[in-house]
């Protein structure tokens, strides 16, 4: 899978008295800090272009403790965005942490009905990454992406609440 085929979703053509109204919640893995660095500045930054002034930031150890971190906060908030790293080692425990941290999320999501921007990166090594992670010289803004992808979603799904 890759960047190809993502769709353009500029956030300034939301209307800003429906995004700054949005309760966003980020949970941050703390595994991988560089990467996990522009991730998270990347979230930051498309909240505070939505007008978002306070986002809560809630950090966890590694990206298994995202989804109980997404399912505690979900139901008091509009956005809930889930960022973390995770790279490929000589383990299975990869496709685990990857699994349990992608069908958790679902679950969240679907379960809760807040949707859930996934910024989890499964790559195989650190510079697929860094290529990623909205540094300087990355090639894609992930964090800024599961941001925008979130907030579009609450906006479109609000009129159905
Ligand atoms: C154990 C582990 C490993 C090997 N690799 C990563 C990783 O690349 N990215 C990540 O976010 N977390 C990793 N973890 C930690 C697990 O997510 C989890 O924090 C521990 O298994 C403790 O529950």
């Amino acid at each position: 899978m890759s960047g190809h085929g993502a769709p353009t979703i500029d956030l300034s053509t939301l209307k800003p008295e429906e995004t700054s109204q949005l309760r966003l919640a980020i949970v941050a893995a703390s595994w991988h800090t560089q990467i996990m660095d522009g991730l998270v500045d990347g979230a930051l930054r498309a909240a505070k272009e939505a007008g978002i002034a306070e986002p809560t930031l809630l950090r966890v150890p590694g990206s298994f403790e995202l989804p109980v971190a997404a399912a505690r906060l979900a139901p008091h908030f509009d956005a809930v965005v889930a960022l973390g790293v995770v790279i490929r080692g000589g383990t299975p425990h990869f496709d685990y942490v990857c699994q349990a941290a992608t069908s958790g999320l679902t679950d969240v999501s679907v379960r809760t009905g807040v949707p859930v921007g996934f910024g989890v990166l499964t790559c195989d090594d650190e510079q697929q990454g860094l290529d990623r992670a909205g540094l300087p010289g990355s090639k894609e803004d992930k964090g800024h992406e599961a941001v925008t992808a979130a907030l579009a979603t609450a906006v479109t799904l609000k009129q159905y609440s």
